[in-house]
């Protein structure tokens, strides 16, 4: 009788709670973007998530809440780590108030889905996990360089006596070359340009004219240096309440939006193009100058960051460089 009980038991119980286990409910996660909402990257994240939420009836919704006007750029980072909000599109250099090593993302030379076999991705949520509670999730945004941008000319990359507007991403390379630097997000560059507070920027070789900063931009400094590092971040809590399948999709949709990579080098040339035609002149050193310039950047790039993280620095180099 007691055996007979208990396998009723048990019976009962396996059909109550079958479902729960099996199907979890759907769960709509908050997201924001440290980028202008009319910024290409953005305007391809929004696309994504129109997709996610198409395919992810019953499973996962994402509810964009909106740009720096709803969370200034240099404060999503927080957002995310404390969980206002689940999700952000953001940038390393965005986030450095939570850990120094988030800056040097922009270093890597190997394409994402080569860092996720190679152990960086691993490395990258080790650090990212334990120093700011958030889980990388992906970085849809690759292969577009960083430049400098002035609005008077140099014969040699000697930035002594100009002032230039910075993130993280630039500052070591920039002080090194003489600069003095004022960091801003980008939704104050127009205003810095306008009021001559500043006689040039970094960016990277798209979206100059998303903020009509091509309006007060004469020059661009070739080469490029770096790769641009936009990531889909999430709060590390919010990631472990996700049920298997609800991660498992997650994953897969990130996983399709890096694999659309092709996209960023048809955008370089359209907006290299679109520079030119808005009457941008390129500066350009002599080969040797040229090299100079690019392995200064990387040079200073990583003892800059193996400076701010003696700890994990030597093992991002190793597992991000070429
Ligand atoms: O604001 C910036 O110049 C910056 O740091 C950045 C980072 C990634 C993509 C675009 C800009």
């Amino acid at each position: 009788m007691n055996i007979l009980r208990k396998a009723a038991f048990a019976a009962l119980a396996a059909v109550l709670l079958a479902p729960v286990a099996a199907s979890a409910q759907e769960v709509t996660l908050r997201m924001v973007s440290a980028f202008s909402e009319n910024s290409i990257y953005v305007v391809r994240l929004q696309k994504w998530i129109q997709t996610v939420n198409a395919e992810g009836k019953g499973t996962l919704q994402i509810n964009f809440i909106g740009g720096p006007k709803a969370i200034p750029t240099f404060e999503v980072g927080n957002a995310l780590k404390t969980g206002v909000v689940d999700l952000a599109l953001s940038a390393g250099a965005f986030y450095t108030n939570l850990m120094p090593e988030a800056d040097a993302l922009k270093l890597a030379q190997i394409p994402i889905a080569e860092q996720r076999k190679n152990g960086a991705f691993e490395l990258i949520n080790e650090i990212w996990n334990k120093k700011a509670n958030i889980y990388y999730l992906g970085r849809p945004v690759e292969g577009e360089p960083f430049h400098l941008y002035l609005t008077k000319k140099i014969t040699k990359p000697d930035l002594t006596g100009l002032k230039i507007r910075i993130t993280p991403v630039y500052r070591d390379f920039f002080q090194a070359l003489g600069a003095n630097v004022v960091t801003t997000p980008p939704g104050e560059v127009y205003t810095a340009l306008e009021r001559g507070v500043v006689d040039g920027y970094g960016w990277p070789i798209g979206g100059i004219f998303d903020l009509n900063w091509h309006e007060k931009t004469k020059f661009r400094v070739d080469p490029g240096f770096y790769m641009a590092e936009v990531s889909v971040l999430m709060n590390l809590d919010a990631w472990k309440k996700l049920a298997p399948k609800q991660r498992a999709y997650l994953h897969k949709q990130i996983l399709a939006s890096e694999a659309d990579n092709g996209f960023w080098l048809r955008n370089n040339e359209a907006e290299t193009k679109r520079q030119a035609a808005a009457g941008i002149q390129t500066i350009k050193f002599d080969a040797a100058t040229s090299k100079q310039y690019y392995d200064k950047a990387y040079e200073v790039g990583w003892a800059g960051a193996i400076k701010a993280s003696p700890e994990y620095g030597p093992r991002m180099k190793k597992l991000l460089s070429k």
